[in-house]
């Protein structure tokens, strides 16, 4: 029997973009960590707008969901097929216009992948103000779709605040498109905003106007030791107060440290090990160098590494951005992606170790993320797969804390069930009327986001 949806989307799109066989679809069928797979009815790749629009609506038609996916390296299974939906792969419109100059913008298509941009916005002397360690494959519709933060965030703030103007396809087909990117413009509902961080519920994201910031070619690096976590956190709070050009404080652990030494075969970057890590970038027009290092007198550092030429800067950089391959080079663990008022963060590096120890014994549990905004990766390996104690006990830990359970990845499917202890009953109502109001058919990513 023909599949009738299957040759509707061949319309659409053209035989060549309709992947049915297993071996096509298999890595779009799985996420980056491999602990999420299922099976997709279909992945279609279309080229443009009209593609896009054309191919929802012969889903809505024949009652199929729909996966919007970009570079899937989204960290919480939400751009995985987990029930046989049709995966909308939007990586062929990887368009870029020319930089606006006098705007400080660009206009994007939603497949750009991070490293496309940033290569394309480097040659008009501008940059782009998100940058994380997925660039090469991550999209900027997928970013916006997260609300991506990254590495800069205490800078530039996350995706949302560098989204000026979208254009998306909704799930009847219809196209709206706001990418004027005025910088004034009160004229209603920020639409853009409401679909950033809206994970492929509301809308197909087809294209984005997004902002840019100063190139700064001056560049330091230093990682710095302390002796506990309480030291570290004194130590990004001196650095905030003192350095205007301050734009990285990420943190990590021996242990992560350890970790991604040993896989990646790297020199420590000290002759001792130490607790705690601290790594922080500068960048300015002129050299941050006597600054920084007038601010590293003040603090309590145990040992110091600084780098100024790209290379050993990338050096200083892979050992807090490897920790994420590294880990999963233990077997997929159990990602979690929580913020912790600053005030509770050391107390929680504590705590949440200690109940660990106590629910999976046999887990080894890896902290790290993003010092100054509150935002700590904890990782388990070797936890049982199908076990969601380690998910329970850590996530109303941070919940009693005053944290939240998603920092910026997201609540995709792997964090639904606890959406609860952040969100009022009031609040996930009028997220279900807002979701029934743009998808009344259900059709866009159902399984993602709302519990
Ligand atoms: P996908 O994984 O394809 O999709 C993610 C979600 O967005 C899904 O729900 C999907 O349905 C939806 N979606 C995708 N495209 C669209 C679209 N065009 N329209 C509507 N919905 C869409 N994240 C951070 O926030 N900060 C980090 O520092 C960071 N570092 C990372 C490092 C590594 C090594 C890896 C593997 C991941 C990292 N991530 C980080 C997570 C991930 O890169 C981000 O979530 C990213 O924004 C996902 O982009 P993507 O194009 O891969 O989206
Ligand atoms: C990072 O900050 C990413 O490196 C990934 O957000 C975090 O692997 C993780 O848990
Ligand atoms: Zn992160």
């Amino acid at each position: 029997v023909p599949d009738r949806l299957i040759q509707a989307l061949e319309a659409a799109v053209g035989e060549r973009h309709v992947l049915t066989d297993a071996a096509m679809t298999s890595g779009y069928d799985v996420d980056w960590t491999g602990r999420f797979r299922g099976r997709s009815r279909a992945v279609v790749r279309p080229r443009d707008l009209e593609q896009v629009a054309a191919v929802v609506g012969a889903c809505r038609e024949a009652g199929v969901a729909v996966v919007p996916q970009g570079g899937n390296t989204g960290l919480v299974g939400g751009s995985v097929p987990l029930a046989g939906e049709v995966v909308l792969s939007l990586r062929r419109l990887d368009w870029l216009d020319p930089v606006d100059a006098l705007a400080c913008q660009v206009t994007a298509g939603a497949g750009t992948s991070l490293a496309a941009l940033q290569r394309h916005v480097d040659a008009s002397g501008l940059a782009f103000g998100v940058d994380l360690g997925a660039r090469d494959s991550a999209t900027v519709g997928g970013m916006a779709a997260t609300n991506a933060g990254g590495l800069r965030l205490l800078r530039y703030g996350a995706m949302r605040a560098q989204v000026v103007g979208v254009e998306a396809v909704l799930s009847d087909g219809t196209v709206i498109r706001h990418l004027g990117g005025l910088t004034k413009d009160n004229t209603g509902y920020d639409l853009a905003g409401l679909l950033c961080g809206s994970e492929g519920t509301l809308a197909v994201i087809t294209a984005l106007r997004l902002r840019l910031v100063p190139r700064y070619d001056e560049r330091v690096v230093a990682l710095l030791s302390f002796s506990g976590v309480r030291a570290a956190l004194d130590a990004v709070a001196v650095l905030r107060t003192t350095l205007a050009a301050l734009e990285a404080a990420e943190l990590f652990f021996e242990d992560g440290l350890a970790l991604v030494c040993d896989q990646l075969g790297l020199r420590r970057p000290f002759a001792r090990a130490y607790p705690v890590y601290l790594l922080v970038e500068c960048a300015d027009r002129v050299d941050p160098m006597p600054l920084l290092a007038a601010a590293v007198e003040q603090l309590a550092a145990e040992d110091v590494a600084v780098a100024a030429d790209g290379p050993r800067r990338a050096e200083l950089w892979r050992y807090r951005e490897a920790h994420t391959e590294a880990i999963n080079a233990l077997g997929p663990p159990v990602k979690l992606d929580v913020t912790l008022p600053g005030a509770a963060l050391e107390a929680f590096v504590g705590e949440v170790r200690e109940v660990l120890r106590t629910v999976c014994p046999e887990g080894r549990c890896y902290l790290f993320g993003h010092a100054a905004d509150g935002n700590l990766h904890v990782n388990v390996a070797g936890a049982p797969a199908e076990a969601t104690e380690v998910e329970d006990v850590v996530l109303n830990l941070v919940a009693s804390m005053g944290g939240s359970i998603s920092a910026e990845h997201g609540i995709g499917t792997a964090k639904r069930g606890w959406l609860h202890l952040n969100r009022s009953k009031e609040e996930i109502a009028l997220f279900a009327t807002i979701k029934r109001a743009l998808d009344p058919d259900g059709i866009l990513n159902p399984n993602v986001l709302l519990p």
